[in-house]
């Protein structure tokens, strides 16, 4: 095992990973910007060491200066938690040629998984159901033309390097077709330097379904049950539970089993997440796998009782799964609301500022990961994440009416949070009867749907 461990990030995660560092007997490293300095994943690391100025640029994506605090602090391993470099083969690579390990996937893995049509081709040859379209980029408009005619309206257009819904266009006819096609093409090339589009069937309403992976350096994987996640806005995700009210134990076990697979043919190692979309008669198909630890992982942490940090950590020092699929029991239902610095009434606008009051809830059934304390100034250079709000229950109403309660509890001011968002998720019937659909946010929110 590791005797000290780097932490290449900030916020909540930083602090997520120092704690399940501390619990192994970890010492750790932190880096900050200089907006950071009072941030508590500052304050709890063993060491810290300022990489730069307060943009996200000059500080957490700088790879020469994070690569210099590992050296000058003499660390064996490197957390690159979500964002900024988590999903970089680059920056895994300098890692790994400067003899630090890098805990996340390999290179290789990485890269493969950042173009989106490859991995989708890679899923589909192993029997992954997938979303039918074009099965190489979209050259020219004749070509898209040609593949709406087979599939049929309404189309989507995507960036093979994007992801997350960046670089995404629908179009509901040839008119549109040809526009959206030309606009996705300089979109993608302007966001990613790589101009290439793929075509697939536009799914209407979908629910947004992953599956947890694990995976050892020893050819074990199992996968860890499934989150949804379809309450997003703008591609930001809000609300996540697992298990989904959608699924049975038959769909999640067939479901599962292939998400084992699709990592296994990949060669996948360490924590992973296989991304689906569940349309309206039930039918899924797989989008995109993410190579990173995920924001909403303590809802699996709550049901599973698997410390999913602890586990990236001891695969990536080459330790072997302690269990196999059959051990993996789940118990309850867990809900996480992001709670964002952003203001719901006047269209989820950042919030930065100082933190005069706050009180976190607490009590049976809630887990707060956060940074922030009263006092605390938000910067205004990073997401805009302040906590999580974790709620567990035997039953998916338990966890509900927890999340009600603890809600309630929650003070954050004079900061605008997402707080008064979920109060009203949470007793909206329509969440409550579990009929929701990826436009369910911007509908309550009242706004457009993209
Ligand atoms: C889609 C889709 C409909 N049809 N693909 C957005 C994020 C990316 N991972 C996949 N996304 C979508 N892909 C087809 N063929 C609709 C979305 C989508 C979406 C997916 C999950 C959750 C929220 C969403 C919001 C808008 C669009």
């Amino acid at each position: 095992m590791f005797s000290k461990i780097l932490i290449a990030n900030r916020g909540e995660i930083a602090l997520r990973v120092i704690r399940a560092c501390k619990e192994l007997g970890i010492r750790t490293v932190a880096v900050y910007s200089e907006a950071d300095v009072n941030s508590l994943h500052v304050r709890f690391a063993d060491e810290a060491i300022c990489i730069g100025a307060s943009s996200s640029a000059n500080s957490y994506l700088n790879i020469p200066g994070i690569i210099s605090a590992a050296e000058i602090t003499d660390v064996e391993a490197l957390h690159p938690g979500y964002g900024f470099l988590a999903e970089n083969p680059h920056f895994a690579e300098v890692c790994e040629s400067c003899q630090i390990k890098f805990i996340g996937p390999k290179s290789d893995s990485m890269k493969l998984l950042g173009n989106k049509m490859a991995t989708k081709e890679a899923m589909k040859k192993v029997g992954i159901p997938t979303v039918p379209g074009s099965d190489t980029a979209v050259k020219t408009k004749e070509d898209a033309l040609a593949i709406a005619k087979i599939i049929k309206y309404p189309v989507i257009i995507k960036a093979t390097a994007g992801g997350g819904g960046k670089g995404m266009r629908v179009a509901h006819n040839d008119v549109r077709l040809a526009s959206a096609f030309y606009m996705a093409q300089s979109e993608a090339e302007a966001a990613f330097g790589i101009p290439d589009v793929y075509i697939e069937k536009y799914i209407e309403r979908p629910r947004h379904i992953e599956f947890q992976i694990l995976a050892d350096a020893h050819d074990h994987i199992i996968h860890l049950g499934e989150r949804d996640c379809t309450i997003q806005r703008r591609h930001q995700k809000l609300v996540e539970e697992s298990p989904s009210p959608l699924l049975n134990s038959k769909l999640r076990k067939k479901i599962g089993e292939l998400a084992v697979k699709g990592a296994k043919h990949i060669k996948y190692v360490n924590a992973g997440t296989m991304e689906f979309l569940v349309d309206q008669e039930f039918n899924f198909f797989f989008m995109e796998m993410n190579a990173r630890i995920q924001v909403e992982h303590p809802v699996t942490e709550m049901v599973t009782g698997i410390d999913l940090i602890k586990e990236q950590i001891r695969i990536a020092a080459g330790d072997k799964l302690g269990y196999n699929q059959d051990d993996i029991t789940f118990k309850g239902h867990a809900i996480e609301c992001r709670i964002n610095a952003e203001d719901p009434e006047n269209n989820f606008m950042p919030s930065p500022g100082k933190i005069e009051t706050y009180h976190a809830p607490g009590g049976r059934g809630v887990r707060v990961d956060s940074h922030v304390y009263a006092g605390y100034e938000i910067p205004p250079h990073y997401d805009s994440m302040i906590a999580k709000l974790i709620t567990h229950g035997r039953t998916r109403n338990e966890a509900i009416y927890t999340m009600q309660r603890a809600l309630d509890e929650y003070v954050v001011s004079p900061v605008k949070t997402t707080l008064t968002f979920h109060r009203r998720v949470m007793s909206d019937d329509a969440f409550l009867r579990g009929e929701i659909d990826t436009g369910y946010a911007e509908r309550i929110t009242q706004e457009a749907e993209i």
